[in-house]
């Protein structure tokens, strides 16, 4: 597509979404593509985490919901970090429901994730209605939706046709819809023609990297981001345990990592937009 030889910073035009054009925007500014998600299950080890890799990140995921000692003070606390920091907040909420009961999940219950969340997502499997349902609560918030379209885990099912009507479904709601969990572009699915629009800008984010190991245990699997950025044409890399290991306690490492990563998806960036 036209959009893999494009900066991050010429894209935002193509974007009416405010999180969409903000996401861009931070990722012109910071020069960088990472983000970082952050699945640790005690306050203080979160927000160090945040704190540490703050500077080289466009965008920082979250899985409220493993949070142990959760409350509405860690929300303020996030905010903050994201405010001194320049990131957006990316809530991994991935809703799943009819219509009705997403727009609950996502406005009320303990998290209130539309209050706070830049951008959250969405498994395509209900259909439209799991889209209209979410937009009637974050649309006039400003919020954006990413779609899961794909999974990087082993054996998943969210390929083939499950993957274009994902792709068709986000083009019918293109206000709210900012693109896609995914591994690779619409042309990576074989769409073309007239399913792939020149002004379908969308966002693609993506999980499942890593730079020193395939996977783990549980059917995650990775790669570098070379192959996200590059070869694949993807534009955010997400990286959790690459980053921050298995001892979140370590401040320095956890910087390290981060720019290691940061260095690695920009530098693929690079070689993208002059190729
Ligand atoms: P890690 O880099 O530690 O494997 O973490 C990956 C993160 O991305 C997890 O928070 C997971 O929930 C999320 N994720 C994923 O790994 N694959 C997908 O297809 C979609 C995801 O949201």
């Amino acid at each position: 597509s036209s959009f893999l030889r494009q900066t991050y910073g010429q894209r935002v035009q193509n974007h009416s979404n405010p999180a969409a054009k903000q996401l861009l925007e931070i990722m012109e500014k910071k020069k960088t593509n990472l983000a970082v998600s952050v699945d640790v299950t005690k306050s203080k080890e979160f927000l160090a985490i945040i704190d540490a890799v703050g500077p080289f990140v466009c965008l920082v995921k979250t899985h409220v919901d493993i949070i142990e000692d959760f409350d509405h003070s860690l929300i303020q606390q996030l905010q903050d970090l994201s405010v001194k920091h320049d990131f957006a907040i990316f809530e991994d909420r991935k809703f799943a429901d009819i219509g009705n009961t997403v727009a609950l999940q996502y406005s009320s219950g303990v998290h209130k994730i539309a209050s706070w969340s830049h951008i959250t997502n969405a498994h395509p499997v209900p259909g439209p209605s799991i889209i209209s349902g979410l937009s009637s609560v974050g649309l006039p918030l400003g919020r954006g939706l990413l779609l899961l379209s794909e999974m990087s885990t082993k054996g998943a099912l969210a390929v083939g046709s499950y993957t274009v009507e994902a792709v068709r479904m986000a083009r019918a709601h293109r206000d709210f819809v900012i693109g896609f969990i995914a591994q690779r572009t619409m042309e990576g699915i074989g769409m073309q023609g007239d399913d792939v629009v020149d002004n379908d800008d969308f966002l693609i984010l993506t999980p499942g990297v890593g730079l020193d190991v395939k996977g783990d245990a549980m059917g995650q699997q990775y790669r570098t981001p070379r192959e996200v950025i590059l070869e694949s044409g993807c534009d955010v890399i997400i990286v959790g345990r690459g980053i921050y290991g298995k001892d979140p306690g370590l401040v320095e490492q956890i910087r390290a990592q981060a720019k290691r990563y940061m260095d690695a998806g920009w530098e693929a960036y690079q070689e993208r937009i002059s190729s």
